[in-house]
């Protein structure tokens, strides 16, 4: 496939690009800032959030899907979270039907669900934010949803854990999502026959998982790495018990950013 990955640049998209390259995608880096040293594909410098700057990409690259990685990482004002998952999931899709395009892996987040209580194992469920960056997660995860309806479009949304190269806390063990598996969940969403809209959690085989693997699996995403292996070496910490009270562990207790 040849496949636009936006936010190319970040630490997401710099262990994917040449992950995809070696399953044999083709790959198109979009991004604000200019491509790493030694990617030698095709890269476009721009703003997603622009609907223009988005158009000009699709219309100098033939495309047959996108991964939609570009968005702050972390908690930020209302507005400012809306435009950073939403408007640019939009731009996104737009240019995606004017060029059809018909297929889009979404980089969401477990803190689109943060604020649920830690029990069981959590399975597909409601929307329950723990910031404005969640909030974001899940209306950008809507918006797909609506052009999956509306216009056929193909649209997993990956509710990403804790993507790091090794856990670093005792709630990793949980969240964690290495870096082979990432490519791996990738690889599967986009070849997943007619997904329409869907769900998977993004985390790796790790034996104390708080979420289920099995809409993943649905999709052919099979994980193979655990952060058990790890846990002898992660000392228990200060805010172990109180990231375990919700999913979203220590975003459930950030300060919302509200104009003064
Ligand atoms: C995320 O969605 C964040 O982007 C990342 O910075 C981590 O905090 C991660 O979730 C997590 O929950 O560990």
């Amino acid at each position: 496939m040849r496949v636009l990955v936006t936010g190319a640049a970040g630490s997401i998209g710099r262990v994917l690009l040449p992950g995809l390259v070696d399953r044999g995608h083709e790959v198109v880096g979009f991004d604000r800032l200019p491509a790493a040293d030694g990617f030698d594909g095709s890269w476009h410098t721009g703003d997603c959030a622009d609907p223009d700057a988005v158009l000009d990409v699709f219309a100098a690259e033939p495309l047959d899907a996108v991964v939609h990685l570009a968005g702050h990482p972390g908690e930020a004002a209302l507005p400012d979270a809306l435009t950073s998952h939403v408007v640019t999931t939009a731009a996104l899709l737009d240019a995606m039907l004017a060029h059809q395009v018909d297929r889009i892996v979404y980089a969401s987040s477990n803190h689109a669900v943060g604020r649920t209580p830690r029990t069981d194992l959590l399975g597909e469920t409601r929307p329950r934010p723990d910031t404005f960056y969640g909030v974001g997660k899940v209306a950008a995860e809507a918006l797909l949803s609506l052009y999956a309806d509306r216009y056929g479009i193909d649209a997993v949304a990956c509710r990403i854990g804790s993507f790091l190269p090794v856990p670093e806390t005792r709630r990793h063990l949980a969240t964690w999502l290495s870096h082979d598996d990432c490519v791996r969940m990738v690889d599967a969403a986009l070849g997943a026959t007619a997904p329409g809209f869907a769900v998977l959690y993004g985390i790796s085989a790790n034996t104390r998982a708080w979420w289920d693997l099995g809409p993943g699996h649905d999709l052919g995403y099979h994980p193979s790495d655990d952060a058990e292996e790890f846990a002898d070496r992660l000392p228990v910490g200060p805010d172990d018990e109180a990231e375990a009270a919700h999913v979203g562990g220590p975003f459930t207790g950030e300060p919302f950013y509200r104009p003064a």
